[in-house]
């Protein structure tokens, strides 16, 4: 363990310090962000309210939603001029949901991707190739501070560019690699094509995540680069890369660290709570974040936590798979893509008809969105600059199908149903 006072503290004094922590957070939203107390006022709630665990439930979910109509920053706890950095990820509606970090978030952000890294394999000294986009997102300058936490030399190589990564990785030796899953397959296709064998190439452990996974893939991986792989889940919103990791030698449900964030299980259509061991919606409060400090919030991830002992020795509880999502986030190539941001698009570019359908298949490693719209057959300008669009302004690239007027699925009254997701688990 990285920091077995923390990771293994015992359960009543994890328990007792995750209320101090929560009923803080509550005393300060209360008293520095109007769009909280507002919230709380409405559910005729008072900070002192929350007098244990249990009276969380009654406190509100802070929703994607929350963060965009309070765009950019909102809903910050701290004056402007305390924020140190700003990410963002995809929102719902075209804007991008922003957040920001203080020296003291941006301090706690390193100690947990500093814990997860070490859960993964990782030890001071390693070299330390990070595959992760560098950016807005926060998953390369996210696992770049917890490398530095930690004692990693990092090599901030970012997305893309898989010849040279190949270069980089030959060259400089690397024991460990984060990057998401299926750029990790893409990395061992091109890796096998300059002939190396998974015992020449230097990689131990490989750190994955910011997309949906599965075992297959992790055997894969392991197999083709001749590494250990670890799942490490995070959300821009709570932090970034780090809320959780699996232990390299264990490898069954991720340590989410719950002396800093604080997960619920509850049911999608209902918001009830759920106990340990039944999924549901994963619900998480960023207890010790100063400057963005977000209650309740509902991640839209479908897993559950495992009940039971585990092997490590750690108290913290451990999160399964994400085995869905409770909305319509896609996630394509490890971009979040909302349906909506598409529509922007077919909007902005005086596309009238409403009627659109996403499918997503997976053509060997790569996963591709089809985008279908209804237009006179031949509109062929029209195709090619809604692709276009998009790949400037969601930043995916996607093909577009034209269908005649008509022939697209309309609603039948419920929610219609626009994506149709092909690709299987991994
Ligand atoms: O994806 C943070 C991250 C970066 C995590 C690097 C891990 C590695 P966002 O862009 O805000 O943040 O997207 C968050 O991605 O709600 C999940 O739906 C999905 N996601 C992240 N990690 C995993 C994972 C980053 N290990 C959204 N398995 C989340 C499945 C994941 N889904």
């Amino acid at each position: 363990m990285f920091q077995p006072d923390r990771e293994a503290m015992p359960v009543p004094e994890l328990r007792a310090l995750q209320l101090r922590q929560l009923q803080d957070m509550v005393a300060r939203q209360y008293a520095h962000v109007p769009a909280y107390r507002e919230k709380f006022e409405a559910a005729g709630l008072k900070p002192d309210d929350l007098r244990s665990l249990d009276d969380l439930s009654r406190f509100p979910f802070t929703r994607k939603s929350d963060l965009r109509e309070h765009y950019p920053l909102g809903l910050i706890a701290t004056p402007r001029e305390k924020l140190r950095r700003i990410h963002a990820s995809s929102g719902t509606g075209g804007k991008p949901t922003v957040v920001g970090y203080d020296d003291h978030d941006l301090e706690v952000f390193g100690e947990v991707v500093a814990r997860s890294l070490y859960a993964a394999g990782a030890r001071p000294g390693m070299v330390f190739h990070n595959a992760y986009g560098y950016g807005l997102f926060t998953g390369g300058l996210g696992t770049h501070g917890g490398a530095a936490r930690l004692g990693l030399c990092t090599v901030p190589v970012s997305g893309g560019g898989t010849e040279r990564q190949v270069s980089l990785i030959q060259d400089l030796q690397p024991e460990v690699i984060a990057c998401t899953p299926s750029y990790a397959l893409v990395l061992a296709e091109a890796l096998e094509r300059q002939g190396l064998s998974p015992d020449e190439i230097p990689l131990k452990y490989a750190v994955l995540g910011a997309e949906p996974w599965a075992e297959k893939t992790r055997a894969e991986v392991q197999k083709r680069l001749g590494v250990v792989a670890t799942n490490i889940y995070g959300l821009s919103e709570i932090i970034g890369p780090g809320v959780s990791n699996e232990d390299a030698a264990e490898q069954h449900g991720s340590y989410l660290w719950e002396d800093h964030f604080y997960p619920e299980i509850v049911d999608p259509d209902t918001g009830e709570a759920l106990p340990d061991g039944e999924w549901g919606v994963l619900i998480l409060s960023s207890m010790t974040r100063t400057a963005l400090p977000i209650l309740r919030y509902w991640t839209g991830d479908i897993t559950r936590l495992l009940p039971g002992d585990n092997s490590t020795g750690r108290t913290v509880r451990r999160m399964d798979i994400i085995r869905g999502r409770s909305d319509d986030l896609i996630i394509l190539r490890g971009v979040n893509v909302y349906p909506t941001q598409l529509e922007a698009v077919l909007v902005g570019l005086g596309q009238a008809s409403p009627h659109y359908h996403v499918t997503l298949t997976r053509t060997g490693l790569m996963d591709e969105l089809t985008l279908q719209i209804e237009a006179e057959p031949g509109a062929l300008t029209l195709r090619q600059e809604i692709e276009r669009q998009i790949k400037v302004q969601v930043g995916v690239t996607v093909r577009c199908e034209l269908c005649v007027p008509g022939t697209l699925p309309r609603s039948e009254g419920g929610k219609l149903r626009r994506v149709t997701d092909l690709r299987g688990a991994r």
